[in-house]
């Protein structure tokens, strides 16, 4: 597996993880995920790539589960703490998962799926002591189901193994000098890549501290901060956005304390959605921060980023990370000149293996010589990338989450007084873009909103749900149905 157990050897005294005001040592990191892979085997060799789906909030408990998983020698499935249960639901059928974990703020949420005999359902305080040997996982082995929204059918399972999670941890390890003295403070959910790898994986591989906050909440952040301990932050821009935002309420001798613990920062970065200018600027004005922009995906973690000691530059990427190679293409594959605009291919040992169980989606990602069509139109200019968007209108970015309209769509036609509707991302200066859907509904019907918002909310994450809705009757005549999606944007 991943090389975090031996490393983790070297360092068995040095706090791993702060969470919930509790310090836990790489040694208790250790020996807990090894009882937890005993646990996990009972008494197989190996789990051979079983799927081990968990439900814990972000802390020491998900980091023990997530390497015992892989040190049994199964696939670790994180579940999303803020997903209805008819997602979750959805990724337990899709992975066909043999065990689901889950602590005991998660009991209620999925016990009605107890009966079901497909999974085996085990609460994480139900874990007792086991001693054995374990198994040897190749690097080659699947590790991870991560999943992802697209422009086709349901979202899909990335597959990411050992050694391309491996490979994507180096690449940043390396470019952002992480060191064993090193302390993040870690905000983000632990379904996705950014909190996964960028933050707990590279602060373990380094012997760093890596602190849990269970949920964002910017106070919260600002008292970490200035306790003086933590020197590295990554978070999407929507969160610099919100802690801008309550800095500018904070009485003056506050600002002045948390300005003050900011300075000594070695490092902040942004990412998964596009930095504003505007936001990096004001960040840097109230931290002397500027901060590092950098590009991913959850098929190939991070592949694109500013330089750490070098300039760098507001409003672009950067430049491609050690052993990814980038290039731009037009629509047919071909690559573009310097200037022009083109999708953004890539090619690494980071790229993932494969979407679970979905091989034509697989073989339609890549280009017949084995580029990764990202989906993301870039440009190079004055020696550097710049994003510029994405080549469908279907894929929505929103507080740094992929959102698929196509998705919310399918929630929004089945309910019973709609009959068509058109879901898009409206810019926004916090979120980047917010949902808005436009609902056509079934002759003669009228629509509570309230009561439709309560009944997406049953169906749909609060990131998912839309944030504005017009109707046919608020638009020129006969417009709906008949305009782009583009063209629909105008009218919210
Ligand atoms: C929540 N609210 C929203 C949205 N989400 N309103 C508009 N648009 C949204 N997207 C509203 C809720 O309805 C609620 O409203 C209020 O905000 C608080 O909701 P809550 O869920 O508590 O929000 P939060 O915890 O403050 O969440 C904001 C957040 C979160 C922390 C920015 O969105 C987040 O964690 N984003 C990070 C996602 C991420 O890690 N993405 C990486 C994937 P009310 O108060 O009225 O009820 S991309 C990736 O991994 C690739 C590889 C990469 O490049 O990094
Ligand atoms: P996800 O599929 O959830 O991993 O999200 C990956 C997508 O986030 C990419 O395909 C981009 O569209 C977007 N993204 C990530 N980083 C940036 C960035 N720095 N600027 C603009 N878009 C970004």
């Amino acid at each position: 597996m991943i090389n975090l157990i031996e490393k983790a050897k070297n360092h068995k005294q040095r706090v791993a993880i702060k969470s919930n005001d509790q310090s836990y040592t790489y040694d208790s990191l250790l020996k807990s995920s090894r009882k937890i892979a005993n646990q996990l085997l009972r008494g197989r060799a190996d789990l051979d790539e079983e799927r081990i789906a968990f439900l814990v909030a972000p802390s020491y408990d998900y980091v023990r589960l997530q390497w015992g998983i892989w040190r049994a020698g199964g696939i670790a499935v994180p579940l999303c703490t803020k997903h209805p249960l008819p997602s979750i639901q959805y990724v337990l059928d899709d992975t066909q998962a043999e065990t689901v974990i889950y602590s005991e703020e998660y009991e209620s949420l999925l016990s009605p799926l107890f009966d079901n005999t497909k999974h085996q359902f085990l609460r994480l305080k139900a874990f007792t002591d086991q001693s054995g040997i374990l198994p040897d996982v190749d690097l080659s082995r699947r590790a991870m189901i991560l999943y992802t929204s697209g422009t086709t059918g349901n979202p899909k399972g990335v597959v990411s193994t050992h050694q391309n999670i491996e490979c994507q941890i180096t690449s940043l390890t390396s470019s952002w000098e992480w060191e064993q003295n090193d302390h993040i403070l870690n905000v983000l959910p632990m379904h996705h890549v950014h909190g996964i790898v960028n933050v707990t994986l590279c602060a373990l591989w380094s012997g760093a501290c890596c602190e849990f906050l269970s949920k964002f909440d910017s106070q919260a952040v600002f008292n970490v901060f200035t306790k003086g301990d933590v020197n590295l932050f990554m978070a999407v821009p929507t969160i610099y956005f919100k802690l801008i935002a309550h800095w500018n309420d904070l009485p003056q001798e506050e600002q002045i304390a948390v300005s003050e613990a900011l300075k000594h920062f070695r490092l902040m970065v942004s990412g998964s959605a596009a930095l504003p200018v505007s936001v990096l600027e004001t960040w840097r004005s109230i931290s002397g921060q500027t901060l590092l922009e950098r590009y991913g995906m959850t098929e190939m973690g991070m592949a694109i980023s500013n330089s750490y000691r070098g300039t760098r530059n507001s409003g672009f990427i950067g430049l491609p990370l050690a052993n990814v190679t980038i290039r731009l293409a037009n629509e047919n594959d071909v690559i573009v000149d310097e200037g022009i605009s083109g999708e953004i291919q890539v090619k690494g040992p980071n790229i993932f293996k494969e979407y679970w169980q979905k091989p034509e989606a697989t073989k339609n990602t890549f280009t017949g010589d084995g580029w990764f069509k990202t989906g993301d139109i870039a440009v190079f200019e004055n020696g550097n990338y710049r994003i510029l968007g994405r080549n469908s209108v279907d894929i929505i970015k929103s507080g740094g989450y992929k959102i698929s309209a196509l998705e919310i769509e399918e929630v929004l036609r089945k309910h019973p007084k709609v009959k068509e509707c058109g879901v898009v991302g409206i810019p926004d200066d916090e979120w980047g873009e917010i949902i808005g859907a436009s609902l056509i509904l079934e002759d003669g019907n009228s629509i509570d909103l309230d009561k439709l918002k309560d009944w997406l909310k049953e169906r749909l994450p609060l990131y998912q749900l839309p944030r504005k809705y017009i109707y046919q009757d608020d638009l020129p005549r006969n417009v709906m149905g008949k305009v782009t999606k583009n063209d629909l944007k105008k009218f919210f």
